[in-house]
């Protein structure tokens, strides 16, 4: 028996300096304690007093319980997302059974060692032994059947893991939930794992105390058989998680919400560049119209020619570059925009009943294209870049940091607009031994406020403003493959006119949980060969399209623009800012940020963030059965 013993012992305690999850560690140092305490009730305890050896047990079981703790209390804690799914129901009063069976064994434990420190009086005890025994070995609820019916229902027939995979697929889970693929299933494995340790605990238990109470009996051979079983059915756990971990994406975004709101969950550059109707005769410092609009590719306005028109008096000026010129119609009306905001006009209506935007009635009297005093001289419709007070297109080039010096991580990621100037602000929270995190510790970090006309800041330095020649952001997807490192900042640079992205890393000692604050690196994106995203010449205005989807973007970039003429009067900016936070819940390192485009078809689509949850499917080793003797 002995050797036998020592056998089966070497299952799955070989990957101690490996880098591994918290349960999984758990599960190890408890086999060994488990071994250890075999050792010690077939050999030791037959020779001592039955009740030193039993406070053995309980001191040595209570002790480890301590370390368990660390795991949270709450089983479905991360398992939200899952609880939608039609076997969650029957599951979820097995995982609360196994805890309620657990607790007390808990108070078991705790009344055995407070009854020794019991002065004087009867001791009344919470649990009593038979109580704990009869009910970890009950046939309809015990621990056994408990752990069998958890693993029969997540690998089972009803195949949790497959229902698993269609529900992250879903629009729903999108919209509701908060976990990258990968996370729903590391949470389950988190879950189904705890719950079979806590079974293999109080069994082991009970055979142990038997053994002491009974001598050995057949009480070490069926602990064996538990054993055993207990192994399998982790061998397997592990397997099949793992295999769907590695199946599915660590990458999160939102998709969109059920109703766009601006300021919410999307904002806007405004103005960048925009449609504009301009008379030829103010194009050109000799006011004459000489040439057709075509020869308008880049100038200026030079005035008004007729102040007294109605174009002239209210058709707001372009004050900045004029670009692109062309000839629709000799003869238009415009209907100005309702309110002074983004657009400059609701639409531009030419002769032949075509609209250059949607066609509305107009809000007022459109404006009338004016021939009287230079028949000659055309309307041409151009592009308008005028960085003026109602153009937003800034983006911050600060870095932002989670708190370092607080231990701190970067757990989430999202776009917002502030004083006119686009920023990625950060989620952050303080990091835990085995890349876990204190929840009660995740919170945005405040962006910082600074507006365009603070003191000492300017142009490519805090910010950077784009413009008709410069305004292009690459779709950076950036993170590590080393399993130490997690992210601790992020930020925007301008490389080769080029806004990049670049994110910032922190190796972490993975056992204490401590960030190791001199091994700071930052990693770009390719430098070279990058594609610019192909968005619908005629694009209609993102928030319009009934969905979008996120394209496939490695190695390309986006160049910001107008909204097609024809669907919009190209009179804004696109694509839009995904403004909806990127985070995961529960909150987990990251191991990677990047910027992705989601679109539909003929629409702007959205700029929006994604971030990379820390990829835990490469520490779920597959645990290796050797056998001690060869
Ligand atoms: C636990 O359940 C398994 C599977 O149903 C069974 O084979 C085994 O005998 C049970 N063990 C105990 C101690 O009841
Ligand atoms: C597992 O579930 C199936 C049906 O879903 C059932 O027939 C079988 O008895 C269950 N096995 C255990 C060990 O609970
Ligand atoms: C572990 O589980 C996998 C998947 O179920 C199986 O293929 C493998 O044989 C198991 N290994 C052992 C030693 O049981
Ligand atoms: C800017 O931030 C500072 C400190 O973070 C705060 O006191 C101030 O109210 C903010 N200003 C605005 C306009 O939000
Ligand atoms: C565009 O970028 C180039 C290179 O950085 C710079 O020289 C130029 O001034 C920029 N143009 C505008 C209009 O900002
Ligand atoms: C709980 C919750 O937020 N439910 C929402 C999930 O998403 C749908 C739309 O897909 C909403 O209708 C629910 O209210």
């Amino acid at each position: 028996m002995a050797f036998l013993l020592i056998v089966t012992i070497g299952l799955l305690g070989t990957a101690s300096c490996h880098q591994s999850l918290l349960i999984d560690k758990l599960r190890m140092d408890f086999l060994q304690v488990e071994e250890a305490m075999w050792k010690y009730v077939l050999w030791e305890s037959p020779h001592i007093r039955y009740s030193e050896s039993i406070n053995y047990l309980v001191d040595t079981f209570s002790e480890f319980d301590q370390s368990l703790k660390q795991m949270p209390d709450d089983i479905v804690y991360g398992l939200e997302p899952i609880r939608h799914i039609h076997t969650f129901l029957f599951l979820y009063p097995e995982f609360k059974q196994m805890e309620r069976l657990y607790e007390k064994f808990r108070q078991y434990l705790e009344d055995q060692k407070l009854k020794r420190v019991q002065q004087s009086g009867p001791f009344q005890v919470r649990v009593d032994s038979d109580e704990m025994v009869r009910d970890i070995f009950n046939n309809k609820n015990g621990a056994n059947v408990t752990v069998n019916a958890v693993y029969n229902m997540t690998f089972g027939a009803e195949n949790m893991l497959m229902k698993v995979l269609t529900l992250i697929d879903n629009n729903y889970y999108c919209q509701n939930y908060s976990q990258s693929p990968q996370q729903v299933f590391y949470n389950l494995y988190n879950a189904v794992a705890l719950n079979g340790l806590k079974s293999f605990i109080m069994t082991q238990f009970v055979y142990l105390m038997k053994c002491v109470e009974e001598g050995r009996g057949n009480n070490n051979d069926l602990a064996l058989i538990n054993k055993y079983q207990f192994k399998k059915r982790v061998n397997e756990t592990m397997t099949v998680i793992r295999g769907a971990m590695e199946l599915v994406s660590v990458d999160l975004w939102k998709c969109d919400p059920k109703n766009h709101v601006k300021g919410k969950t999307y904002d806007e550059f405004t103005r960048l560049i925009q449609g504009h109707v301009q008379n030829e005769a103010d194009m050109n410092s000799d006011r004459t119209c000489t040439k057709n609009c075509q020869a308008y590719s880049l100038t200026k306005n030079y005035g008004c020619y007729d102040g007294d028109s109605q174009y002239c008096k209210e058709i707001e000026r372009c004050n900045g570059k004029i670009i692109g010129c062309r000839y629709i119609e000799s003869s238009m009306e415009i209907c100005t925009a309702r309110e002074v905001g983004n657009r400059r006009y609701e639409y531009v209506k030419f002769d032949n009943d075509l609209y250059y935007g949607k066609k509305n009635t107009c809000w007022k009297k459109p404006v009338q294209s004016w021939y009287r005093w230079f028949v000659h001289c055309s309307y041409c419709m151009c592009l308008c870049d005028d960085p003026n007070i109602l153009s937003d297109r800034f983006i911050n080039l600060k870095p932002v940091y989670s708190d370092i010096r607080n231990n701190r991580v970067v757990t989430g990621i999202k776009f917002v607009k502030v004083n006119r100037i686009l920023h990625l602000q950060i989620q952050e929270g303080q990091l835990l031994p085995y890349g876990n995190i204190k929840q009660s510790t995740v919170q945005w970090v405040p962006v910082d406020n600074y507006t365009i006309t603070d003191p000492y800041m300017y142009n490519y330095g805090n910010y950077y403003r784009m413009s008709y020649e410069n305004r292009t952001m690459a779709l950076d997807q950036i993170s590590t493959k080393a399993p130490k490192q997690v992210v601790t900042g992020v930020q925007f640079k301008v490389i080769q006119n080029m806004v990049r992205l670049e994110v910032i890393f922190n190796e972490i000692d993975w056992e204490s949980g401590i960030i190791i604050t001199n091994s700071q690196v930052t990693m770009n994106g390719p430098s070279r060969g990058l594609q610019k995203v192909s968005i619908d010449s005629n694009a209609d205005v993102p928030t319009l399209a009934s969905m979008s989807m996120l394209v496939k973007a490695q190695n390309k970039f986006v160049e910001f623009t107008h909204t097609g003429f024809e669907v919009d009067a190209a009179q804004t900016t696109i694509p839009f800012i995904d403004t909806q936070p990127v985070y995961n819940n529960p909150a987990v390192p990251l191991k990677g940020i990047g910027i992705g485009y989601k679109t539909f078809q003929h629409y702007g689509g959205f700029i929006t963030p994604i971030s990379s949850s820390y990829d835990y499917s490469k520490l779920l080793l597959s645990p290796t059965f050797k056998n001690k003797n060869n």
